[in-house]
């Protein structure tokens, strides 16, 4: 499904009078380097999870990231649209310091936040680019269109996508993502999610830390706790930018 961006989207099973079709189809393939403030998370050269740039030297992920990490050596990619194929402007950079969010915890996806400080500011251009943080701590309407993307999974059994791909998911309201055919209250005020329907169109393994964009700004952060995708009784699940501002800000302004 469409993991942090490995946006899967099963593009349908049912057709237009609900008869299976039983037709997969992964999440669409962004133009090259449409959304300059992706990073993606690698240890040890692979890709783990998705990121994005919100100033020259802090990338913004997720702290289950982290999780059945081998202790290998963490790196942030920018710039890239493949992650293999050779891209003029597209560096991996070195980390300084991890600061995962103190609240959060292997079992929960509570406060599922990483910041990332790169070992250099980084050299910003077309191709790489910061996102702006929500600021205003306001629920967006339901049915709001946001955009994810991610290298994760594109689909259930574990494919993975060579250049970013990204989706439309609209927002689903708290208190429907917390009926009991959903999360069953299991979103709290500073979560989100975003509805996965017939057209099974989520997030997936993968695509966890990278941003959920509504009216270009970085309104949610994909969680990393694992999840079926695709399943419209899961919505995809996101912590939510703007109560954590505080946190963020005294992270960047604090020396190491
Ligand atoms: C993650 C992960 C990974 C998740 C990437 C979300 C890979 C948590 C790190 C730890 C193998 C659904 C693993 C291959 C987990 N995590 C990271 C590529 N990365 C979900 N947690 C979800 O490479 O496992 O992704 O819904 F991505 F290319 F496949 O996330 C939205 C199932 C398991």
């Amino acid at each position: 499904m469409l993991s942090a961006v490995g946006i899967v989207l099963f593009c349908s099973a049912i057709g237009a009078y609900g008869r299976p079709r039983g037709r997969i189809l992964g999440g669409r393939e962004t133009a090259p380097h449409a959304m300059p403030y992706m990073a993606s998370l690698q240890e040890g050269g692979k890709h783990i999870c998705g990121g994005f740039l919100i100033s020259q030297e802090w990338v913004l992920s997720a702290a289950h990231c982290l999780e059945d990490t081998a202790n290998g050596t963490f790196q942030v990619l920018l710039g890239a649209h493949s992650l293999t194929a050779p891209e003029p402007n597209k560096r991996l950079y070195g980390v300084r310091r991890l600061a995962a969010h103190p609240g959060s915890s292997e079992e929960t996806n509570e406060d599922d936040l990483l910041l990332v400080q790169l070992s250099e500011p980084a050299t910003l251009g077309p191709d790489v680019k910061t996102l702006p943080l929500q600021s205003e701590d306001r629920e967006l309407p339901a049915r709001t269109f946001c955009l994810a993307a991610g290298w994760g999974f594109t689909k259930n059994t574990g494919q993975r996508p060579d250049r970013l791909q990204w989706a439309e998911l609209p927002t689903m309201s708290r208190a429907e993502c917390n009926e009991r055919r959903f999360h069953d209250g299991e979103i709290t005020p500073r979560m989100m999610c975003t509805e996965v329907k017939s057209v099974r169109r989520d997030t997936c393994k993968g695509d966890s830390g990278g941003p959920l964009v509504c009216h270009g700004v970085a309104e949610g952060v994909v969680t990393a706790g694992s999840r079926v995708c695709g399943n419209w009784r899961k919505p995809g699940i996101y912590t939510r930018v703007a109560p954590y501002l505080p946190w963020i800000n005294g992270v960047m302004a604090s020396p190491n």
